[in-house]
């Protein structure tokens, strides 16, 4: 007999951890209260992924074609989840998810003015990029039909915004490993509050807090590894997440 799986049950097959078992009501007060913020901070974080390359694009001029195709799909992705909030019909809290960015945004621009386009694409590339990678893929697993199929494309892409960063800081990582490692001790912790800010809506929305960060560290470490760094770097870099 052919059997075939219902989406909860794939959902929970999908689900490594199995952390809370099963699919939230998509249709509570307090399920949309959790999203209005969540869904904030993915609309303003892809916005913000367009401005950074559009940016980061007048440090590498010769790259500029290349970023604007990158910022583009940075649009598509913010659509995509206007749409995921309209459809269950929740209002974005658009000025919190600008506060939840602030600090970050803060050190994209003044290294953007200074110049350090190292900082720029560990700061977007790696950091932002590998935050979102790891939340898209917790959300997956619970999230409702609509978001799953269009959080499912965005994913994809963004793993080309990561290893476009990887690529051109291992292209360079013999001049820029300093100022990678400094940005990195500056800008992880940040990511770490952001994520210890958002534990608690996520959780409404059953995406688990250590799923978040184990899927988060994957990414990162990935990337660090493909850069060429060394176990002892990337352990030394992990660690400014945890003091
Ligand atoms: C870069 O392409 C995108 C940057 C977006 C950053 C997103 C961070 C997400 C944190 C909250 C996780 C919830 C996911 C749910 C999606 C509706
Ligand atoms: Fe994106
Ligand atoms: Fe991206």
């Amino acid at each position: 007999m052919v059997t075939t799986l219902e989406s909860a049950e794939v959902a929970l097959l999908d689900r490594p951890n199995g952390s809370l078992g099963e699919l939230p009501d998509f249709t509570t007060e307090s399920y949309k209260d959790a999203y209005s913020r969540i869904n904030a901070i993915v609309i303003e974080g892809e916005k913000e992924a367009h401005d950074n390359y559009m940016s980061i694009g007048t440090l590498i001029p010769e790259e500029a074609e290349e970023l604007k195709k990158l910022g583009r799909m940075e649009l598509k992705h913010m659509k995509g989840f206007t749409a995921c909030g309209k459809n269950l019909g929740v209002k974005a809290d658009m000025p919190f998810a600008k506060k939840f960015f602030a600090p970050l945004h803060d050190n994209f621009q003044k290294a953007l003015q200074e110049g350090n386009l190292t900082t720029c694409l560990l700061i977007q590339a790696i950091l932002i990029e590998a935050f979102a990678i790891s939340a898209y893929h917790v959300y997956i697993r619970v999230a409702d039909p609509f978001a799953k199929k269009i959080t499912e494309g965005v994913v994809k892409d963004e793993y080309l915004h990561l290893n476009y960063g990887q690529e051109w800081l291992k292209a360079n990582l013999g001049n820029c490993k300093e100022e990678l490692m400094q940005a990195n001790k500056i800008n992880l912790p940040l990511i770490r509050s952001m994520l210890d800010q958002v534990a608690e809506d996520a959780s409404v929305l059953h995406m688990d807090r250590e799923e978040l960060m184990e899927e988060f560290m994957i990414a990162y470490q990935d990337s660090l590894t493909e850069m060429g760094l060394d176990n002892r770097e990337i352990a030394r870099m992990a660690l400014a997440a945890v003091v």
